[in-house]
Order: C-alpha cells, then structure tokens, then sequence
C-alpha cells in the first residue's frame, strides 16, 4: 500500500472568522476549500475553537483574541496547540495563528495527525518567530508560506514518519540489534541507512533529517538491524537522549572531508559515550566521505593511514576505554566498505 501523505494546505484569514463575508481562504497545491462551502468553512473553524476552548479548560496556555493585534508589525506569533477533526471525510489538522489566522493540514483518511504535531509546530513557530516577518498582507507571500511548509511536511512524512517494520522476524531465533546512529548534520547518517536499505544513493538527496529515522533492516541468517537514524542539526541533538535507550551498540559519523566541523564533532561524540548508561555498549566510528579527500590511487592507503592518526589524536580515541570498539572509512556514495559497516556492528554486538 502507498504511504499515505499530506494531500493539502489551507489558510484562512479574517477579521471575524464567524463573519464568512471577510474571510480570504488560501489553498495549495489545490482548492480543496472554497469560500462557497460555507458549512464545511463554518465546521473547521468552529471545530477548532471548541477544541481550544477544551484545551483551556485543562488549564492550556490559551490567549484570547481581543488581547492581540495582527497589525502589530511584531514578529511574535502566538501559535495555538494544533486541533485534529474529521469533517466531511476529510482528516484536517489546525492551528490558529494569533487568533485571526487559521492554518490547515488535510490528510489521507489513515494518517494519523498527531505524527504530524511536532513539525507542524516546530514550521510555523520556524517561519513565522524566526525568519522573515510576515504580515499576512501579501497574497505572495501567504503562498510562499503555504508551499514551503507544505514541502517540509510532504517530505517529513516521506522520509520520517515510522513506519512498522515490513518484514517478518522471529526475535527469538534471530539477533535483534539496536544501532544508534549519531552525529552532527550533514556527515551522511541517512545516506548511510538508504545505502544499506535500498542500495541506492543520491547525491541531491538532501534532507536533514528531523524526528528518528528509524529503519529496520533484516540481514539474511543474522538477525535485524534496527537503525536510529539521529537528527543531527544542533536544534534536534537535545533529542538523542530519548533514542538512545536499550541500544546494543552506538554508531557515530563524522565526514572526514569537513575539519572545520571537528571540534563540534568531537564534543558530541564524548557527551554521549561518557554516559553511564552507556558503558560497555560497543562503539563504531565511521569516517565518511571519503571518496572527497583527494589522492592518487598509490597513495590512498597511506592517506587514509595517516588521517586515522591524526583523527586519533584530534577525538582523543586513546581514551576509549571500557568497550569494544573499532574505526572505519566508507564512501556511502562509492560504496567503499559498506558492507564493512554491517560485518563491524554484527562482530562489535557479538563479542
Ligand atoms: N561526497 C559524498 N557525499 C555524501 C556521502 N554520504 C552522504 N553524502 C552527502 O552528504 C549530505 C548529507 O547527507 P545526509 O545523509 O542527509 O546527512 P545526515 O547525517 O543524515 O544529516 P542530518 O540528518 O541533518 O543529521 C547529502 O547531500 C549526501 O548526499 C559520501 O560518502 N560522499
Ligand atoms: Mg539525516
């Protein structure tokens, strides 16, 4: 069955929402809602402010209209728990933007919106309290809002969303592995995880990756791999923590290729392997990328040597203790020893 998907975006704007007559309604990429259903208008919009007024009830943040003012050049949005209802068939997704915006989500029928929740929010709070100040004034600019936002989410429930494992396991019979998979942004984590899960590569695949990207992927005879794919962006490390749980071994990535990034690196690297809860779990560190670090092909072996010495020292891997744990170098785009990667982590969890 195709993965369901984010079919639709909407905003409504108006002075008085329960006053249709000045209501702008916006729509991408199609006109799902037209300002002439006026009943379908009527159930979002009320839909939505009684579920709000049950989140007040339970003592939500919650401000009320009258205490602000859209035309206030601020840029601080004030943006409402989103609210989740089915009207008409359609599964829809609000949230209410300083009281005067309404912005909505349409799902396929079995999507489950609350997947959906912390992107929602995590986006509007992104481009509205972070970026450009909008003024809602613009037709252009409402659908620049709605289209980035709509490829944002579209792309998340692509390429994050969980989905259940599709194969078959025995736990009993076969290893069942927890890999958890870190480091900073852009080092190639996913990459790594499509490599070994498809075969494939993409050099213009670029999406950093959000929520846990978690990935099972079963190794004939072995067991399974269930691979932690971790958002490496600074803003999505606090994350880690929650993935890290009940791992059988960790996993950490660096490019190779990007020094500059290496301090940073390295200081993530030690928070989480100087964890207690973390000690005696076996460790891999894998160099990526290099297929960028320019050399002949005599050479190449004793680049290669002579980069692992200075990564040594650099990360302080000497002081590794406690753990079985091992170094290698891959090239998720050339394929260079992928392979190896899985070999390690069955070895590494073995012994
Ligand atoms: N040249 C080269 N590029 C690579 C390699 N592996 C990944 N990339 C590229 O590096 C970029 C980042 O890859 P991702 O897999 O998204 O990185 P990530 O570590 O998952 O990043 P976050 O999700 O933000 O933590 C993409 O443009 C990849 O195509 C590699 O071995 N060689
Ligand atoms: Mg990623």
């Amino acid at each position: 069955m195709e993965i369901s998907l984010l079919h639709n975006i909407f905003l409504f704007k108006g002075k008085k929402f329960q006053d249709l007559k000045d209501l702008n309604i916006y729509s991408y990429p199609n006109d799902i809602i037209n300002i002439n259903d006026k009943n379908l208008v009527n159930l979002i919009i009320t839909g939505h402010d009684q579920a709000n007024l049950n989140n007040k009830d339970k003592k939500d943040k919650y401000l009320s209209i009258s205490n602000l003012d859209l035309n206030k050049k601020s840029n601080h949005y004030k943006i409402d728990k989103p609210v989740a209802q089915i009207i008409n068939d359609l599964n829809i997704y609000t949230s209410c933007i300083n009281g005067k915006i309404i912005i909505g989500l349409i799902f396929d029928k079995e999507d489950n919106p609350y997947d959906y929740k912390e992107i929602f929010e995590e986006l509007l709070s992104e481009l509205l309290n972070n970026g450009t100040v909008y003024s809602f004034d613009d037709e252009i600019e409402i659908e620049n809002l709605l289209i980035s936002m709509f490829i944002d989410i579209r792309r998340y429930g692509d390429e994050i969303i969980e989905k259940p494992p599709k194969i078959v396991y025995n736990y009993q019979q076969e290893l069942f592995i927890k890999v958890f998979l870190f480091g900073i942004d852009e080092v190639g984590k996913t990459s790594l995880v499509r490599r070994i899960k498809t075969g494939e590569f993409n050099d213009n695949f670029f999406a950093p990756t959000r929520k846990f990207n978690i990935e099972y992927i079963e190794k004939q005879e072995k067991g399974v791999l269930a691979f932690w794919d971790m958002p490496g962006q600074q803003n999505f490390r606090k994350k880690w923590l929650i993935g890290l749980q009940d791992s059988n071994i960790i996993v950490f990535m660096i490019d190779i290729a990007n020094q500059i990034r290496f301090e940073e690196s390295k200081k993530e690297f030690w928070n989480i392997v100087n964890r207690d809860d973390l000690s005696g779990i076996p460790l891999l560190i894998v160099g990526n990328k290099t297929d960028l670090i320019k050399s002949s092909e005599k050479s190449r072996e004793n680049q290669l040597e002579k980069l692992k010495e200075e990564l040594f020292d650099f990360f302080n891997f000497k002081n590794i203790n406690n753990r079985d744990w091992a170094l290698l170098f891959t090239s998720v785009k050339t394929k260079y020893n992928i392979d190896a990667v899985i070999q390690n982590i069955f070895n590494l969890v073995a012994s």
